[in-house]
């Protein structure tokens, strides 16, 4: 039976999961198992222990669901959450227990931070002996309770299934987010009576208030400089084709923070870049000036304002809040008219209350697109100009060019933290993204080398299509551990690294903020990762000459046709963008 295929609903007050089915006795970790198929998990990112064993003996017997082993139990966090950005559905981590567990705990709140949802089984100490010493044991619940929406411990084999339920709902519902459900050695080593599992599928989406969506319609009609800023709740909300129509029949431009970009292709007229490190001359001028912003999905944090007010829309405007979690409108910008809901259902009905487009009223026609066409055309001659440099160390933006130009719009992209992969990178036009759920990207939380560790899901998430990361050198460094992981489970992708030998993004700071005193910035040495590369099985080059840039992509590009990771270490001079000098500037 497919996932979330249309059942009976279960009668009240009868236990829901063995009504109407007959009993049987199975295992703990069958019964784990079990759920995750009738769920229609694919993919469980983990690596084993004695506690978990049994989850993995189920899995022998389970071809459905492939078991991708990582190096590092960070890598699993990682590639779940990029799984989930992706696809919107929860990614599955399976550690033992104690540092298995801690293991995962940035990768999590990178989730956890950035609203994608996850399921976590982790081993645990026995019951019975839970506070004498046993080993691996640690109050994981207490841990990971900041960093989840539920972490539990199953102290009844009976309530393993009726957890991993609410598990589920949890993880998907509202603002998705990661659950764990710790399972101790003894009630893993369990054997259960269940029924077949009946899922209950995708929780509903909520519709707006009428009233409210009424105002917003009516305010957004009025609008002399309308603006709408799409963030990672629209693109969740599955939103795109909404937000285009309502941008194209009110002529109103659409900026994105770094998790709404593809909602609207960066080549289409409407398309003006974004917030923060990747807000660049447009956004800057369009944001403060406008009179009505329309916020979908988007939280207006440190990350993409640093907390300046012209990052913000302005005090006179007004700004009209969709969101689908209650906590999150106001929680930065106090809005004229906040509507709880889903994003993709508010702007239908939002579409419905403005009423069709006058006949012959072309968007591309409004004066307010013809002014941002001008303004795109001179800030692409700037980005041409800068992408033509011959200059060794090489200009970052002539390699981040080539990578787009070398790779399908299609391709899925990671986008990982620090002034050139993500302040050059995560910025329209420099790095064009053309449609939703392509990218993985950083939440503010920003961990560095979360996308990269992640990049490698892109082949199992969207396998026909080929995929290429940008990440800082420092960030490289943290996870290239994930190569192997790449190679043995033949997920062919394309680590572009800007290696300028530094933690660039702190090392800006150094130089702004307290006169180039460059301390613990600056690598003395780094290891040749092309080198690294081949070692663990890639296909490895390190590119320095400007005419190198296409033959070396071309190269890369080949060895994942042929199944084979590939990693390029660009390696490029300390060049900035003003965008991400002037966010950085205390
Ligand atoms: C795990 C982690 N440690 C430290 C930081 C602080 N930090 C933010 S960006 C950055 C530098 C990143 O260096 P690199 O990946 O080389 O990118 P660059 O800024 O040089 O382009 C650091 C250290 C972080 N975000 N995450
Ligand atoms: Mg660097």
């Amino acid at each position: 039976m497919p996932p979330h295929s249309p059942r009976p609903m279960p009668q009240a007050s009868s236990p829901s999961l063995t009504r109407e089915h007959p009993m049987r006795t199975i295992s703990v970790g069958q019964a784990i198992v079990d759920v995750f198929k009738a769920e229609g998990v694919k993919f469980i990112f983990g690596m084993p222990g004695g506690h978990t064993i049994g989850v993995y003996d189920a899995l022998y017997h389970t071809p459905e669901i492939q078991h991708i082993l990582v190096r590092h139990e960070q890598h699993a966090a990682s590639m779940a959450a990029g799984y989930a950005q992706l696809t919107g559905e929860p990614g599955i981590c399976c550690v033992t227990a104690g540092p298995g567990a801690t293991n995962l705990v940035t990768g999590i709140a990178e989730a956890y931070v950035g609203a994608l949802p996850i399921v976590i089984i982790a081993g645990r100490g026995p019951t019975r002996n839970a506070h004498r010493g046993a080993s691996q044991e640690i109050d994981q619940v207490q841990i990971f309770r900041p960093l989840t929406k539920w972490a539990v411990r199953v102290d009844r084999p009976d309530l393993i299934v009726e957890v991993l339920r609410q598990a589920f709902t949890i993880a998907r519902s509202g603002k998705p987010g990661p659950v764990l459900i710790d399972v101790p050695i003894d009630i893993g080593a369990s054997q259960v009576e269940v029924g077949d599992y009946l899922p209950v599928g995708r929780p509903p989406k909520s519709r707006g208030d009428t009233e409210l969506i009424n105002r917003a319609a009516e305010a957004l009609a009025r609008a002399q400089r309308p603006l709408i800023v799409a963030g990672g709740g629209a693109i969740a909300a599955g939103a795109a084709d909404e937000v285009r129509a309502l941008a194209e029949r009110l002529a109103i431009p659409v900026i994105t923070t770094l998790s709404g970009r593809g909602i609207l292709s960066d080549d289409h007229p409407l398309a003006a870049g974004g917030l923060g490190h990747h807000r660049q001359a447009i956004t800057k001028a369009l944001l403060p000036a406008a009179d009505v912003v329309l916020g979908l999905g988007c939280r207006f944090e440190q990350q993409e304002t640093n907390w300046k007010p012209d990052y913000l829309p302005g005090t006179g405007a007004t700004y009209i809040q969709v969101d689908s979690d209650p906590v999150e409108l106001g929680r930065s910008v106090v809005p004229s008219i906040g509507i709880l809901g889903d994003a993709r259902l508010v702007l239908m009905d939002l579409l419905r209350a403005i009423g069709p487009q006058q006949a012959g009223n072309r968007f591309t026609d409004h004066p307010r697109v013809r002014r941002l066409a001008e303004d795109q055309a001179a800030l692409e001659a700037q980005v041409e100009e800068m992408a033509a440099s011959t200059q060794r160390p090489l200009h970052p933006i002539r390699v981040i060019r080539a990578i787009r130009a070398a790779f399908p719009r299609e391709a899925t992209v990671s986008i990982d933290v620090g002034v050139l992969a993500q302040g050059m990178g995560g910025a329209y036009p420099y790095f064009k993204i053309f449609a939703p759920r392509t990218t993985i990207v950083p939440s503010s939380f920003y961990g560095m080398g979360f996308t990269a560790a992640a990049l490698p899901v892109a082949k199992l998430a969207r396998p026909d299509q080929p995929a290429v990361g940008l990440v800082g050198d420092g960030s490289f460094g943290l996870i290239m551990n994930v190569l192997p992981t790449a190679v043995e489970f033949k997920m062919p992708v394309t680590w572009c690294i800007l290696n300028d030998s530094a933690l660039g993004s702190i090392w800006d700071i150094q130089r702004q903020a307290y006169n180039g005193r460059y301390l613990g910035t600056e690598f003395g040495f780094q290891p040749d990762f092309a080198t690294i590369a081949r070692a663990c099985g890639c296909y490895g080059e390190k590119v320095e000459a400007p005419e190198e840039i296409d033959a070396a992509l071309q190269r890369a590009q080949q060895a994942n046709r042929q199944g084979q990771p590939a990693v390029l270490d660009f390696i490029v001079a300390k060049e900035r963008l003003e965008a991400s000098a002037e966010f950085f500037k205390r």
